[in-house]
């Protein structure tokens, strides 16, 4: 097995010690960091959003790949210049008002930190105004909502109203999740798509942006 795949198994397994064990082996033997990155982290994790998906990998077991995953990234950082390192785009993602759960929005923002995504995390709680304001200053591809409430999803649709009246809603992609929104709302309030888990999400926000 070469030191890639051993890498993109140790993320698999969660084995943060071991990933940044194999990770400094390869950088003292000069291996490239990108490659490093591609063919052993993010290939490793990009199996984990495939099983998460098929319901063969647990909540708790991603999150240990992430952190395995984020270990490498930490160490190769810095070898690479910014301009060489791969984006796959910008999203800006929150919770939405009134709305304090973030177990999963989290996940979500791991998954797509794991493929390359540059992540804006506005948190829990956040109004239609301060969204629009993030737009405004960060410039995103993609907005992102998460709401666990019944009773706080209308607030996605705030949201999106919000964005039209600054004349933003055309700047952006906006997609939602969690647990109560289904792909019917989203049509309703005129969202670009919806993704039921992290791994989807992630995919989602790579085709909207190409
Ligand atoms: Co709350 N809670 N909670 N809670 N809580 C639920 C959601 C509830 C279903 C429990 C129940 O009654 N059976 C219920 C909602 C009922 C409803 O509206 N239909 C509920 C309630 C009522 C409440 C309170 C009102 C309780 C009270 O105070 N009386 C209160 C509200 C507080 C508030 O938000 N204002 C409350 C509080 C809390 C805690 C603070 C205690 C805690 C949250 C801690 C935290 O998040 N930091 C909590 C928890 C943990 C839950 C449950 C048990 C678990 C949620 C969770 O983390 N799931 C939940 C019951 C349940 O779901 N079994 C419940 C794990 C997580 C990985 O899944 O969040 O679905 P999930 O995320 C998935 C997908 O949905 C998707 O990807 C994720 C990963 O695959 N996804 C996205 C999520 N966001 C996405 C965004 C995307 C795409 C995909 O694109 C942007």
């Amino acid at each position: 097995m070469s030191d890639f795949d051993s890498l993109a198994q140790i993320v698999i397994s969660g084995d943060f010690g071991g990933a940044k064990t194999l990770t400094q082996k390869m950088i003292d033997n000069g291996v490239d960091p990108l490659e490093i990155i591609n063919q052993g982290l993010m290939a490793g994790m990009n199996v984990v959003g495939v099983r998460f998906k098929a319901g063969d990998m647990y909540v708790p077991e991603v999150m240990m790949s992430a952190r395995a995953m984020s270990t490498g990234i930490e160490l190769v950082k810095p070898l690479i210049a910014d301009k060489d390192m791969p984006s796959a785009g910008k999203v800006l993602i929150g919770t939405v008002k009134g709305d304090l759960h973030d177990i999963g929005k989290k996940l979500v923002v791991m998954m797509m930190e794991s493929a390359g995504f540059e992540i804006i995390d506005l948190g829990v709680d956040i109004d239609p105004a301060t969204f629009v304001k993030g737009v405004k200053e960060h410039k995103p591809q993609v907005i992102g909502m998460s709401a666990l409430l019944t009773t706080t999803m209308l607030s996605m649709k705030d949201t999106v109203e919000a964005l039209k009246k600054e004349g933003l809603r055309d700047t952006v992609k906006i997609i939602i999740g969690g647990a109560p929104i289904t792909q019917g709302f989203a049509d309703q309030i005129g969202a670009d798509g919806y993704a039921p888990d992290a791994a989807t999400a992630t995919e989602l926000c790579r085709r909207l942006i190409a």
